[in-house]
Protein backbone atom coordinates (compact mmCIF):
# COMPACT_ATOMS: atom_id res chain seq x y z
CA UNK A 1 0.00 0.00 0.00
CA UNK A 2 1.43 3.54 -0.96
CA UNK A 3 -0.12 6.96 1.01
CA UNK A 4 -0.08 10.22 -1.06
CA UNK A 5 -0.43 13.48 0.41
CA UNK A 6 -3.43 15.37 -1.46
CA UNK A 7 -4.19 18.65 -0.99
CA UNK A 8 -7.09 21.28 -1.76
CA UNK A 9 -4.93 24.99 -2.45
CA UNK A 10 -7.06 27.58 -1.51
CA UNK A 11 -9.43 28.57 -4.85
CA UNK A 12 -10.97 24.85 -4.25
CA UNK A 13 -11.11 25.45 -0.74
CA UNK A 14 -12.67 28.78 -1.18
CA UNK A 15 -15.19 27.50 -4.27
CA UNK A 16 -16.62 24.93 -1.77
CA UNK A 17 -14.89 21.87 -3.77
CA UNK A 18 -13.36 20.04 -0.99
CA UNK A 19 -16.34 17.73 -0.33
CA UNK A 20 -16.70 16.92 -4.17
CA UNK A 21 -12.35 15.71 -3.90
CA UNK A 22 -13.01 14.06 -0.91
CA UNK A 23 -15.77 12.15 -2.33
CA UNK A 24 -13.93 11.01 -5.66
CA UNK A 25 -11.08 9.42 -3.38
CA UNK A 26 -13.52 7.85 -1.36
CA UNK A 27 -15.90 6.31 -4.01
CA UNK A 28 -12.48 4.90 -5.80
CA UNK A 29 -11.86 2.93 -2.16
CA UNK A 30 -8.76 4.70 -1.49
CA UNK A 31 -8.66 5.43 2.38
CA UNK A 32 -8.23 8.40 4.38
CA UNK A 33 -5.87 8.60 6.97
CA UNK A 34 -5.38 12.47 7.77
CA UNK A 35 -7.16 15.59 6.86
CA UNK A 36 -6.33 19.29 8.52
CA UNK A 37 -7.19 22.62 7.09
CA UNK A 38 -4.27 24.69 7.07
CA UNK A 39 -3.15 28.89 7.37
CA UNK A 40 0.63 27.56 6.00
CA UNK A 41 3.52 30.08 6.55
CA UNK A 42 5.46 31.27 3.55
CA UNK A 43 8.22 28.92 4.48
CA UNK A 44 6.00 26.17 5.00
CA UNK A 45 5.20 26.27 1.68
CA UNK A 46 8.60 26.97 0.07
CA UNK A 47 9.39 24.26 1.74
CA UNK A 48 6.89 22.37 0.35
CA UNK A 49 7.59 23.40 -3.47
CA UNK A 50 11.46 24.18 -2.35
CA UNK A 51 12.06 21.43 -6.27
CA UNK A 52 10.55 24.47 -8.04
CA UNK A 53 12.08 27.27 -6.10
CA UNK A 54 14.10 28.19 -9.38
CA UNK A 55 11.14 28.09 -11.73
CA UNK A 56 9.68 31.64 -12.78
CA UNK A 57 6.00 31.13 -11.93
CA UNK A 58 7.51 30.11 -7.72
CA UNK A 59 6.87 33.64 -6.36
CA UNK A 60 3.33 33.49 -7.92
CA UNK A 61 2.60 30.30 -6.89
CA UNK A 62 3.81 30.88 -3.35
CA UNK A 63 1.47 33.89 -3.23
CA UNK A 64 -1.61 31.73 -4.48
CA UNK A 65 -0.92 29.13 -2.09
CA UNK A 66 -1.17 31.63 0.49
CA UNK A 67 -4.00 33.61 -0.79
CA UNK A 68 -6.36 31.31 2.09
CA UNK A 69 -6.45 28.03 3.66
CA UNK A 70 -5.43 24.47 2.36
CA UNK A 71 -6.79 21.26 2.87
CA UNK A 72 -3.86 18.59 3.71
CA UNK A 73 -4.61 15.12 3.55
CA UNK A 74 -3.07 11.61 3.56
CA UNK A 75 -4.82 9.06 1.47
CA UNK A 76 -3.36 5.36 0.96
CA UNK A 77 -3.96 2.54 -1.50
CA UNK A 78 -2.92 0.57 -4.07
CA UNK A 79 -0.60 2.78 -6.40
CA UNK A 80 -2.15 5.83 -4.49
CA UNK A 81 0.66 8.19 -5.75
CA UNK A 82 0.26 7.78 -9.60
CA UNK A 83 -3.63 6.79 -9.64
CA UNK A 84 -3.90 10.06 -7.45
CA UNK A 85 -2.10 12.49 -10.13
CA UNK A 86 -4.39 10.83 -13.11
CA UNK A 87 -7.42 11.53 -10.70
CA UNK A 88 -6.37 15.32 -10.65
CA UNK A 89 -5.42 15.58 -13.71
CA UNK A 90 -2.89 17.08 -15.72
CA UNK A 91 -0.91 20.45 -14.37
CA UNK A 92 -2.61 22.08 -17.24
CA UNK A 93 -6.14 22.39 -16.23
CA UNK A 94 -6.67 22.46 -20.35
CA UNK A 95 -4.68 19.47 -20.83
CA UNK A 96 -6.96 17.59 -18.29
CA UNK A 97 -9.80 14.91 -19.78
CA UNK A 98 -13.04 15.08 -18.32
CA UNK A 99 -13.78 12.86 -15.26
CA UNK A 100 -10.35 14.49 -13.43
CA UNK A 101 -10.46 17.14 -10.72
CA UNK A 102 -8.66 19.45 -13.10
CA UNK A 103 -10.30 19.05 -15.96
CA UNK A 104 -13.55 19.56 -14.60
CA UNK A 105 -13.47 22.53 -11.75
CA UNK A 106 -10.67 24.74 -13.27
CA UNK A 107 -9.38 26.58 -16.53
CA UNK A 108 -5.60 27.49 -15.47
CA UNK A 109 -2.43 26.08 -14.25
CA UNK A 110 -2.11 28.99 -11.65
CA UNK A 111 -5.54 28.03 -10.51
CA UNK A 112 -5.21 23.90 -10.29
CA UNK A 113 -7.27 23.90 -7.43
CA UNK A 114 -5.51 20.42 -6.11
CA UNK A 115 -1.97 19.24 -5.32
CA UNK A 116 -0.90 15.11 -5.10
CA UNK A 117 2.48 14.02 -4.47
CA UNK A 118 4.45 12.83 -7.79
CA UNK A 119 6.72 10.14 -6.40
CA UNK A 120 6.50 7.38 -3.27
CA UNK A 121 9.59 9.52 -1.92
CA UNK A 122 8.27 13.19 -2.69
CA UNK A 123 4.63 11.83 -0.56
CA UNK A 124 6.53 10.66 2.23
CA UNK A 125 8.71 13.99 2.58
CA UNK A 126 5.34 15.49 1.94
CA UNK A 127 3.59 14.03 4.68
CA UNK A 128 6.69 14.28 7.67
CA UNK A 129 6.18 18.19 6.43
CA UNK A 130 2.90 18.65 7.03
CA UNK A 131 1.65 15.77 9.23
CA UNK A 132 4.47 15.72 11.84
CA UNK A 133 2.99 13.99 14.44
CA UNK A 134 2.39 11.22 12.05
CA UNK A 135 -1.37 9.97 10.76
CA UNK A 136 -3.52 7.35 12.37
CA UNK A 137 -2.42 3.66 10.64
CA UNK A 138 -6.13 2.35 11.15
CA UNK A 139 -7.21 -0.98 9.41
CA UNK A 140 -10.39 -0.91 7.29
CA UNK A 141 -12.45 -4.73 8.17
CA UNK A 142 -14.97 -5.63 5.51
CA UNK A 143 -14.60 -2.93 3.21
CA UNK A 144 -10.54 -4.08 2.74
CA UNK A 145 -12.21 -7.06 0.94
CA UNK A 146 -14.49 -5.70 -1.23
CA UNK A 147 -11.87 -3.39 -2.86
CA UNK A 148 -8.88 -5.47 -3.07
CA UNK A 149 -8.99 -8.95 -4.33
P1 LIG B 1 1.79 19.56 -10.29
O1 LIG B 1 1.00 20.40 -9.32
O2 LIG B 1 0.94 19.05 -11.41
O3 LIG B 1 2.60 18.47 -9.60
P2 LIG B 1 4.30 21.01 -10.49
O4 LIG B 1 4.72 20.28 -9.26
O5 LIG B 1 5.21 20.97 -11.68
O6 LIG B 1 2.84 20.54 -11.00
O7 LIG B 1 4.07 22.54 -10.16
C1 LIG B 1 3.44 22.90 -8.94
C2 LIG B 1 2.43 23.97 -9.23
O8 LIG B 1 3.11 25.11 -9.80
C3 LIG B 1 1.38 23.60 -10.27
O9 LIG B 1 0.31 22.88 -9.69
C4 LIG B 1 0.96 24.94 -10.77
C5 LIG B 1 2.26 25.72 -10.76
N1 LIG B 1 2.92 25.62 -12.08
C6 LIG B 1 3.56 24.54 -12.59
N2 LIG B 1 4.03 24.78 -13.83
C7 LIG B 1 3.67 26.06 -14.10
C8 LIG B 1 3.84 26.91 -15.23
N3 LIG B 1 4.51 26.51 -16.32
N4 LIG B 1 3.31 28.15 -15.15
C9 LIG B 1 2.67 28.59 -14.07
N5 LIG B 1 2.47 27.83 -12.97
C10 LIG B 1 2.96 26.59 -12.99
MG1 LIG C 1 4.14 18.67 -8.21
Amino acid sequence: MERSYIMVKPDGVERGLVGEIIKRFELKGYQLLAIQLFKPTREHLQEHYKDLKEKPFFPPLIEYMLSGPVVGMVWQGREMVKVGRRMLGETNPLNSNPGTIRGDFCIETGRNLCHGSDSVESAEREIALWFPSGVIQWERTKIQKLIYE
